[in-house]
């Protein structure tokens, strides 16, 4: 099985994917959007995307589709478990991440001014990159204004990003993951969403008072590939 990922390093999207593939121990290759699979993604995929994982030539897009079809073909370790209560609970947490806590992360990355200097970085000088900088800015700003978080004073936001933390740290309680002895989907969403919250200023500094999800991060970090029994 040939696995490409479409991917943007710092997109928390494509970190919950690459650590999910990393956990279950599946080897694939990592093809970096910005550059020509750009003209691919946008001509195989209506969504436009990232990440889209392309297994043997069939696309999947959507964090959340590619995360489930990874289950199914590469069942161990589990991530979605079969009981059903947990498992509506992790998809309600991984939507939370995905749609809310994102767009705090978003605000803190690209709107907050001390997040700025990183996008430049990740863009690069490029005439792609600066090109393609100007467009996502203009579209992220709308997006998050859209959206509400970025209509509000700096103070509400964080005062928002603190009350999704302490929340957080409420369903984790003294387990090393949330939902209790091991990883699962609704973790690689939210610890992919706190590792890109833990780099610019105004979030990383908010995401240092909570000690309790700094070493959960540090818990996430440490997990070791499955080994995969070969085909
Ligand atoms: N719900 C999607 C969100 C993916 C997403 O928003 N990806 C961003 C990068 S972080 C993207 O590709 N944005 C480009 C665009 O909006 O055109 C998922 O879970 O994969």
């Amino acid at each position: 099985m040939h696995i490409r990922l479409l991917d943007w390093a710092p997109s928390p999207f494509c970190m919950k994917v690459r650590a999910i593939l990393n956990y279950k121990g599946i080897a694939f290759e990592r093809v970096p959007v910005l550059g020509p699979s750009l003209m691919e993604l946008l001509r195989r995929s209506n969504i436009r995307k990232v990440p889209a994982l392309d297994i043997d030539g069939r696309l999947i897009v959507d964090s959340t589709d590619i995360a489930y079809e990874i289950e199914r073909l590469f069942p161990e370790p589990a991530i979605v478990p079969p009981d059903t209560h947990l498992r509506g609970l992790s998809h309600a947490i991984e939507d939370w991440s995905d749609e809310a806590l994102y767009f705090l992360g978003l605000y803190f990355q690209w709107l907050e001014p001390r997040g700025r200097p990183m996008i430049h970085k990740a863009f690069g000088v490029t005439p792609l990159g600066i090109g393609a900088r100007l467009f996502y800015q203009r579209r992220i700003a709308a997006q998050v204004r859209g959206q509400g978080t970025g209509r509000k004073s700096a103070a509400q936001v964080a005062a928002d990003l603190r009350r999704e933390l302490i929340a957080l740290c409420a369903i984790l309680g003294d387990k090393p993951f949330l939902l209790g002895e091991s990883p699962l989907l609704c973790d690689f969403a939210i610890n992919a969403q706190l590792v890109y919250m833990s780099r610019p200023p105004g979030s990383a500094e908010i995401l240092r008072e909570f000690v309790a999800l700094t070493a959960y991060m540090e818990r996430m970090k440490q997990l070791r590939p499955h080994v995969q029994a070969a085909a």
